[in-house]
């Protein structure tokens, strides 16, 4: 079943996308420059993510901890969030999205849970996902809101911000110590311990992507590359060098624990801006 038409969010400078199924922010332009990133061959079928944008990873990464969990990166990017309240100004648009236990059962069975995901999008995009554990019993979860981002060709980039932190390569499956500038030259898998301040300069795009994250013990860098991308149905063969994703969560050995009546949020932070503007990163 086809999805309902995103909602659009305009400012004088820039226009999103963002679905509520998933509370998916899918697409986000600047100047009429795509900051996020879209697939021209993503799916948009209910029950199926959506290849591009902000998925939200929850609750569990991947094929999670167990390395069997199904549906890959968990089930509320899959489901159909509530949009709470829509506020427009000329400076953008907040949306506020809420995701809970009797909706999706399944997530956390015996638990009771609530997401709530607030959404700023206008010239900058600020985003925060908070977990409540409503009920009376514990739960682990890993969470990642997993961004994808538009570049003028990968191969050419470079991210900062992540020196000396240690990594799981997944491509590898060795852990590592960064050092210097994460460049892409090849399939890049990467889950950091650490984050914060990111930088993602640009030269083809003559731009920086400035993001910050609070609240998430990983950042993880991805690129599929040649073949990865070419085995993948909605994904473009020729798509590899368009995209970086550079996400924040917590994962793996940083899954949260939530006692009853606990709650924990994840931010995540990106702004656009020209090459040749200092960065106070
Ligand atoms: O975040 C990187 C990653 O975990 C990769 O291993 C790759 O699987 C990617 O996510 C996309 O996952 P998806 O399930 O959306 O195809």
């Amino acid at each position: 079943m086809s999805l309902d038409a995103p909602r659009e969010v305009r400012t004088a400078r820039s226009v999103a996308e963002v679905y509520d199924y998933g509370a998916h922010v899918w697409s986000w332009r600047l100047d009429g420059q795509p900051v996020l990133w879209t697939s021209g061959s993503s799916r948009y079928e209910r029950g199926k993510p959506l290849r591009g944008g902000i998925p939200v990873c929850w609750p569990w990464f991947g094929p999670g901890r167990s390395g069997d969990k199904t549906p890959a990166h968990g089930l509320a990017r899959v489901s159909s969030w509530t949009l709470k309240d829509l506020r427009e100004t000329p400076d953008g648009a907040r949306l506020a999205y809420q995701l809970t236990s009797r909706g999706v059962p399944e997530a956390l069975p015996g638990t009771d849970w609530t997401l709530t995901y607030d959404v700023s999008v206008g010239e900058d995009l600020e985003l925060a996902l908070t977990v409540t554990n409503t009920g009376s019993v514990p739960f682990s979860y890993e969470l990642a809101l997993h961004t994808y981002l538009t570049v003028g060709d990968v191969r050419q980039v470079s991210v900062s911000g992540l020196d000396g932190a240690s990594y799981l390569d997944k491509v590898t499956g060795r852990r590592e110590r960064q050092e210097g500038d994460v460049t892409v030259t090849q399939e890049t898998d990467r889950v950091y311990d650490g984050g914060g301040e990111i930088v993602v300069t640009d030269p083809v795009l003559g731009r920086r992507l400035l993001v910050s994250t609070e609240g998430a013990a990983n950042t993880v860098v991805w690129n599929p590359w040649v073949a990865k991308a070419a085995a993948m149905s909605d994904f473009g063969d020729d798509e590899w060098p368009g995209m970086l994703c550079i996400e924040a969560g917590n994962v793996l050995e940083h899954a949260v624990h939530l006692s009853p009546g606990a709650a924990a949020s994840v931010r995540y932070r990106a702004e656009v801006v020209p090459l040749s503007a200092p960065t106070g990163y």
